[in-house]
This record gives C-alpha cells, structure tokens and sequence, in this order.
C-alpha cells in the first residue's frame, strides 16, 4: 500500500527520494514473502550467506565491513536549537549546521540503490503508549532486521496516516567510512538521520534512535519514561505473575536476566520475557507504574550464549535468525566464543582462524523475532503493558558494589540511577576502558540534557504514592585471581525472589547507608554452592570505598552545574553523612 501523495508520509518520502535519487522506491509491507524475497536477494549480492549446518534452519550471516561493529558514540549527536537542552553527556551540533552538514552526505546517494520505506510500530499495534516512526534506507539488511526488530509493514503505515504523526528517520550506508559516518538526532523535530554505518545500533533506527533518545525526549514532555530497561515476568510456585525492570549497561546480561531459566532448587517459578532491551513506563490512572517494551525482536550479543548461560536463547535462534560478525565452522552452523560445541573454521571476516585469536566478534549478534523465544510472555502484546514491582539498575562492577541493595525510597533510588557505573564492554567502539558512569545505563541514549531528566524522574514522587521500589544489583564481583564470587545466571533468581519479598512486604534486611542489604539468612540459598567468605564479602559494606565513591560521584554531578536539581545532592550529602 502506497499511501496518498496528500498524505504527510508521502510527501515526507518523496522529499527524500528527491535528495538522494534512488534508482526505486520500495515501500515495506511487512510480509513473509517480501521478506523472502529481499533475503533472495541479499544471498545474490553477498550481504547474507545461508548457514543452515547441524540443527540451524533458515539462518544466515552478515558480515559488516571491519570499521563498523559497534555503536560510535563520539560520532552520534543530539541537535537540539539550545546546546544546554542537549547536555553535556550527548555531542551536539546546532541543528542548522547538522543539516547542511547532512544533506550534503545524502545528496544523491541513493543513485542507482533501491531506497526501502519502512514504516514501523514501537509497541503493541493498538496499544495507546505505542509511537510510529518511518525509515527510509539504502540497506535491504537494515529492511530485514527491521521486520525482525519492529512491527513493521502495512498496519504500521495504516496508524501513522490515522494518527498524521511519526518519527522521519532517514539512513544511508553511504560509503561506510568512519570518515563520513554521523549519527543525527533532532528531537524538536522527531527526526533521525543516519549517515554511513550499517551497524544495528546505528542503523535500526527504532532501537536506540528512536525508543531511547528520540522517545525520552518525548517522554518527558508527555509525563512518561523511556528506558534501557528489560522487562521480566516471574510467576512464583503459587502462581502469582509479577514484573519488573531492569537497567544495565549494554552487554552486561541484560538478554540473560530476560530469558532467565530457574535453577533446579527453584523449580516451581517460571520466568518469560516481555522485552530485553527497552521499556516504555507509564503511570495508569490509578498511580501504576506499567511497562511495554517497544520492540519485537532482540538484536543481542552472541559470545557466552549457550545451554548453561542462556538455554531459551540457544533454542531460539537455531531458526529463522540473522547473525552478524559469527565464525563459521566446517559445516556452516554459525560459532561463537562460549558456544561449548564445535569448533570454528573461519573467523567473523571469512579467514581461516588462526591459534589464539577470537573467532567471533566479541560483538556479534543476532536478531531474531520475541515470537521465536520460547520463554516469550503473551503479555508484551498487552496493549496496556505490564504492572511493574520494581525497578532495577544494574552495572558491571568487580569490587565495591554489593549483590544487592534497596533504596530507602523513590529520591534515593533516582540517585542510585543516577550514580551508576560499569566497566566497559564491546557493544561500543569508543567507551575506552575502566569504569565509566553511566546513569541509568542511558549515557549513550538519553537524549536531553540529564539534569532535566533526574529532574523528571524525581517528579514522579509527587504524582503517585504506588510507585515501584528501587534496587541497585551487581553480578559481577570478582576476588583478586579474577575469579565470579557469585554464579550469576539462573541463580540471580535468588535475588529477584528476595527483591519480590521486599515489595510484598516479607523479605528482611538490614539498614546500612548506602540502602537496605539482605543478610545472608534473607536470601533463599537452598542448594546453592557458594563459598560462604566469598557471600560475605558481596553482602558487605565498605564504608571507606563508599566514601571515596561518593566523592567520585559528586565530581560526575559536578559537571551539570546549576541545572542539577538541588534534591539529587541534597540525597547525596544525606549518604555522605551517613558513612561518617
Ligand atoms: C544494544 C546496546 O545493542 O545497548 O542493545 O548496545
Ligand atoms: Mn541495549
């Protein structure tokens, strides 16, 4: 369906067609066949190459150019007319610049492409927190994920010319030089323009362009919150279903902690997936807080997934799944580090792997349908989303932060939010190594100014007496050999289970400054195999690292100057106090 050239949509399509010439119009209808056939013609032209060994079905290979594995974070901007509006955490160009900047790269470089139109639905179709978007591109990989990633297609098309409004997203692959490569954000405008990457965070423009820095943009302005959240349903041995939302920085579990399988000493809960990647949260009319997780897909990382790590993700993407940057082995199953089976034959650039060298990208994905997850919730289609009990940030830390803590209320966890930090990972080129501060895992992806953004998460306070409560967890402590003093994976249950029995009032804990710890005897650890030395070291308080953590975060504050709202640091001193 080609909508009128009354309409906006069209109008907005062809100005773009007139820009960058493409030698044909495609517009997406979303179907199996039109995705058959682009996949036809990827597999002619050398962007996909089937890999259907062993037991994978209808799978296939991307090998991106070299230059182009991740997100690049000092090449993404956000344009807003005033410089402060954008922060100091996003790059930023004023919006005049960044268009003539932009059209000159999109000028004609569509000659002799297809141009493909992909109009997109983020969220349940008819759900009334769901945002349509459109993006026009040159990538038929973009297309196909996109249809993976998105609803995508003729419904899609058919809300955005009921509703007249949508994001314009405009993506070209150019010539992929990291010379000529920009990521362009104009929230005033609801627009994206993304020029020379084909990288998924770059190039599906309704991931983290769109459901993260364009919608939290929006959000704030609607009185919602956009998040790098994932969203979990746990339904305890009694049957009740509970949900909650978890931040973490990118690589750090979140995919895992979604599609969590329970351990065998837990064996009456279940857990299912809503999302692993995004939330949006609303409060309903009652003072609610509920979640929908825009997507319908996963584009996740592949390295360390395998029975033991991730069993609902090794089933899922046996069958009709896109993998980028894989090794092949001899028989073409795709291989990965962490796989535990096979053995690769030719490493993520189609070379023959040598001794010592990793065979897969450290930041190869795969993107997959939610549907094909085994452990998919039928509530993510819930137009009305989900319940949430808590909400939980999350980082990769090898010392200091505990397994986890709660925080005395909601101001208290907006600084627990705001003063998280990760060790880097690969999902992006340019973090650097180290700890880095990454405030509700939204550092790469809060699209306006984070004073602002604190600012509106604190208001939240005033607007419902219901709201969640809010939890600091850390997976990732390590002794001096480097050695996990926690297993992480199915048994990170054990803690979701105590958080649970917090929120229904049960669970026990003990008051400490930095928030509410679980002693040993407050978590379930029936059947688990800890070292008790190493339970006690992630329970504990080091009240000395903490001081000096709270001077590191007041450095990080710092930097937002006036705009910070005083609520924040005024929290902030409370806790300083309190450590003595
Ligand atoms: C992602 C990321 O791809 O956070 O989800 O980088
Ligand atoms: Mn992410």
């Amino acid at each position: 369906m080609i909508p009128d050239t009354a309409s906006s949509a069209r109008q907005w399509v062809e100005g773009v067609a007139r820009l960058t010439q493409p030698e044909r119009i495609h517009w997406c209808d979303g179907s199996r066949k039109e995705y058959d056939a682009l996949v036809t013609q990827l597999v002619r032209d050398g962007g996909l190459i089937p890999i259907n060994g062993g037991q994978f079905a209808d799978c296939y290979l991307h090998r991106s150019d070299p230059s182009d594995v991740a997100r690049v974070e000092r090449l993404t901007f956000v344009c807003t007319a005033n410089r402060e509006d954008a922060g100091p955490h996003n790059n930023w160009m004023p919006p005049q610049e960044a268009h003539r900047l932009l059209d000159g790269l999109f000028e004609g470089c569509m000659r002799g492409r297809a141009m493909y139109v992909i109009p997109y639905c983020m969220g349940p179709l008819a759900s009334p927190f769901s945002r349509c978007g459109i993006e026009v591109t040159d990538s038929a990989y973009v297309a196909v994920n996109m249809r993976l990633m998105t609803r995508m297609g003729g419904s899609a098309l058919e809300r955005i010319l009921r509703e007249g409004e949508f994001v314009k997203g405009m993506h070209s692959i150019g010539e992929l030089d990291p010379k000529r490569r920009y990521i362009m954000h104009f929230p005033e405008e609801l627009s994206i323009r993304s020029f020379g990457s084909g990288y998924g965070g770059n190039a599906l423009l309704g991931k983290k362009c769109h459901a993260l820095r364009i919608a939290s943009w929006q959000a704030r302005q609607e009185g919602w919150l956009a998040e790098h959240m994932l969203i979990v349903e746990i339904e305890t041995p009694d049957g009740e279903k509970r949900y909650l939302a978890a931040a973490f920085p990118s690589a750090c579990g979140k995919t895992n902690l979604a599609m969590l399988e329970p351990p065998r000493e837990l064996a009456g809960w279940k857990v299912r997936t809503v999302g692993d990647d995004i939330a949006w949260l609303h409060l309903d009319g009652d003072g609610q807080m509920r979640a929908i997780n825009p997507e319908a897909g996963y584009f996740g990382v592949v390295p360390g997934t395998n029975r033991d790590t991730n069993n609902n993700a090794f089933e899922m993407l046996q069958r009709d799944t896109i993998f980028t940057n894989v090794g092949l082995t001899s028989n073409m199953e795709p291989w990965w580090e962490g796989r535990k089976r096979g053995a690769p034959a030719l490493n993520w650039k189609g070379e023959p792997v040598k001794r010592g060298e990793k065979a897969a990208h450290p930041n190869s994905r795969f993107t997959v349908s939610a549907r094909r997850n085994p452990s998919y919730s039928p509530m993510a289609e819930h137009e009305a989303g989900v319940p949430i009990s808590a909400l939980i940030f999350g980082g990769r830390r090898s010392q200091l932060a505990p397994l986890v803590m709660e925080a005395r209320d909601w101001r208290h966890g907006v600084l627990m939010g705001a003063a998280m930090a990760s060790e880097s990972t690969a999902a992006s080129s340019d973090s650097g190594k180290g700890i880095r501060r990454d405030p509700m895992a939204m550092q790469p992806f809060c699209g306006y100014n984070f004073s602002d953004y604190w600012a509106h998460w604190l208001s939240f306070a005033g607007r419902s007496d219901k709201l969640p409560r809010i939890y600091h967890v850390n997976w990732f402590r390590q002794d001096e050999s480097g050695a996990y003093l926690w297993p992480g994976f199915g048994e990170n249950l054990r803690v979701l289970q105590w958080i649970l029995d917090r929120c229904e009032g049960r669970g026990d804990a003990r008051e400490t400054p930095i928030g509410h710890l679980p002693r040993r005897e407050d978590l379930n650890l029936i059947g688990l195999d800890i070292n008790p030395q190493a339970l006690d070291s992630i329970l504990a308080v080091d009240a000395g690292g903490w001081r000096e953590e709270m001077e590191s975060v007041a450095q990080y504050l710092a930097q937002y100057g006036d705009r910070l709202p005083q609520e924040l640091l005024r929290e902030h001193a409370r806790i300083t106090q309190a450590l003595g």
